[in-house]
């Protein structure tokens, strides 16, 4: 029997109170199991939240440079454990293994990142108006988090919240997707290993109705921070609101590509290529639009075609793979449903559009690179987010009009120009309203010491990643110390 795969409360690995496991499997293939994994109940959250609770006064009082040291050994274990991490990552979610190799690349970027963040977590100093007396402002931690990740960076952006929370001096509760519940669970193993104290880092499996919303209004948790569905993170905000609970979300994307007509087109295929189809397209930096200028539209889209026409489909541990399966059975209908929309709609699909089922590739959620063109701006498949291997190709006038129809949807996430042209790509700098533009260069592939998120219904609360700006303000808060020295009654604003 496989080893069942446990809740971590108060620094023990215990079996959940919800009775019997669920399964994560391969998205490459249904009938390999990766693990079984214990179901929890609100118990489950009650015990992990007192345990946090618990720990909280302790944790905050650590030296933040010895909470940062602590996250030096996590950089250390996950580079020496990158390759089987990578693996894990490619098994359990399904992205080819350069990028799950990448996926943990990225949380050890975050873990030297905000190691050293234990030395700096500044605040400010500034002059008082009166004698005698100083002024400054500092972070301090905020409490018990609510951490609620997603499928689609098992590793990194588990680590993305882990870090800063636990550098700042918070504690939290961890529910990640049920669909990569083990590499959340080999994650947490490496931040126990590295000397995290129990209760510091508590982690809970189980579905969003099951434990994450019970978690997210428990009255023992201080803050949320979630990554995920617009309409998951629309209700927690909801609810969060209502509580006056602190949340940061991050949540849709439907980016852009624009494609100018003096741009490089070699490159910018291989931008749209690596944007629309790496990770499948599961990103939430997808490039899933491409906009591209009337005067290179048919010879960029016959480059566009051609080259995804190449794309070798298959499992992600194989070297000759380039884009993997989709995550699971519900995405994968989503994902034919919205083709089925495009269709109905009246875009022109060019590439693709089925389910890919050759060979091995019938046992796993594989849909082929799929390219609608002449796409409205206004239809269903260039607005909601597919989160899937289909790219929308959209004509465009003009800059102006490029821009327009970029700008022209609920999300702002990520948008990218190609162009030669250094005026064009500064106005597009200036008028792009995503929280990360790119120039020449595709939507994904933000780097974690900047800020992460974006505009609209993308983002809610401080950015993800990044220092100052980003996750700095998320997982702390200000205090401001006034200290008056002079020994009398001072009034500022009155007293000269
Ligand atoms: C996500 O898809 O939720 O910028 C995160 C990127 C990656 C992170 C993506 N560094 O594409």
């Amino acid at each position: 029997m496989r080893e069942m795969i446990k809740n971590f409360i108060n620094g023990k690995w215990v079996a959940g109170h919800g009775g019997g496991t669920f399964k994560s499997i391969n998205p490459a293939n249904k009938t390999n199991v990766i693990g079984e994994i214990t179901r929890s109940s609100p118990k489950d959250i009650d015990m992990a939240v007192s345990a946090a609770r618990q720990a909280y006064e302790a944790w905050s009082q650590v030296p933040a440079p010895r909470r940062g040291e602590m996250l030096f050994r996590v950089a250390e274990l996950l580079t020496k454990e990158k390759k089987g991490l990578g693996q894990l990552v490619t098994r359990e979610m399904g992205k080819v293994l350069p990028e799950g190799l990448g996926d943990v690349q990225e949380a050890i970027d975050m873990a030297y990142y905000m190691g050293s963040e234990g030395r700096r977590l500044s605040g400010e100093t500034v002059p008082s108006e009166l004698p005698n007396k100083d002024a400054k402002s500092l972070r301090v931690p905020i409490g018990v988090f609510a951490l609620i990740t997603p499928w689609n960076f098992p590793i990194a952006i588990p680590a993305w919240k882990l870090c800063p929370a636990l550098v700042a001096g918070n504690t939290v509760v961890l529910k990640p997707s049920r669909d990569t519940a083990v590499c959340a669970t080999r994650l947490v193993e490496i931040f126990a290993a590295a000397g995290v104290p129990a209760g510091v880092l508590n982690l809970v499996h189980g579905s969003g109705p099951e434990v994450g919303e019970y978690l997210v209004r428990h009255p023992g948790i201080d803050a949320v921070s979630f990554t995920g569905s617009c309409d998951t993170g629309e209700h927690l905000e909801d609810l969060c609101g209502g509580m006056h609970r602190h949340i940061s979300a991050e949540m849709g994307g439907k980016n852009a590509i624009i494609v100018m007509d003096d741009a490089k087109l070699e490159l910018a295929v291989e931008g749209a290529i690596w944007g629309g189809f790496g990770t499948t397209g599961q990103r939430c930096t997808a490039a899933s639009r491409l906009v591209v200028h009337e005067a290179v539209y048919p010879r960029f889209i016959a480059l566009f075609k051609e080259a995804a026409s190449k794309l070798r489909i298959g499992n992600g541990l194989r070297k000759t793979t380039d884009m993997g399966p989709v995550i699971n059975e519900p995405q994968f209908k989503k994902i034919l449903d919205y083709i089925g929309a495009g269709k109905k709609e009246g875009a022109r699909l060019i590439l693709g559009g089925r389910p890919y089922t050759q060979g091995e590739c019938a046992r796993g959620f594989f849909i082929e690179p799929t390219i609608f063109m002449d796409v409205d701006p206004e239809m269903k498949i260039a607005q909601e987010e597919i989160f899937g291997p289909v790219v929308c190709v959209i004509r465009a006038k003009s800059l102006e009009d490029a821009i327009r129809i970029v700008n022209g949807t609920r999300y702002g996430l990520s948008s990218s120009i190609y162009t030669q042209d250094v005026n064009k790509s500064a106005i597009a700098e200036r008028d792009l309203d995503t929280g990360i533009v790119y120039i020449n260069a595709s939507t994904i592939g933000a780097e974690i010491q900047l800020p992460f998120g974006g505009t609209k219904h993308t983002g809610m609360g401080p950015r993800e990643a990044g220092g100052r700006g980003g996750a700095l303000d998320a997982y702390t808060k200000w205090k401001v110390i006034y200290r008056d020295f002079s020994g009398r009654l001072q009034r500022a604003q009155i007293d000269k």
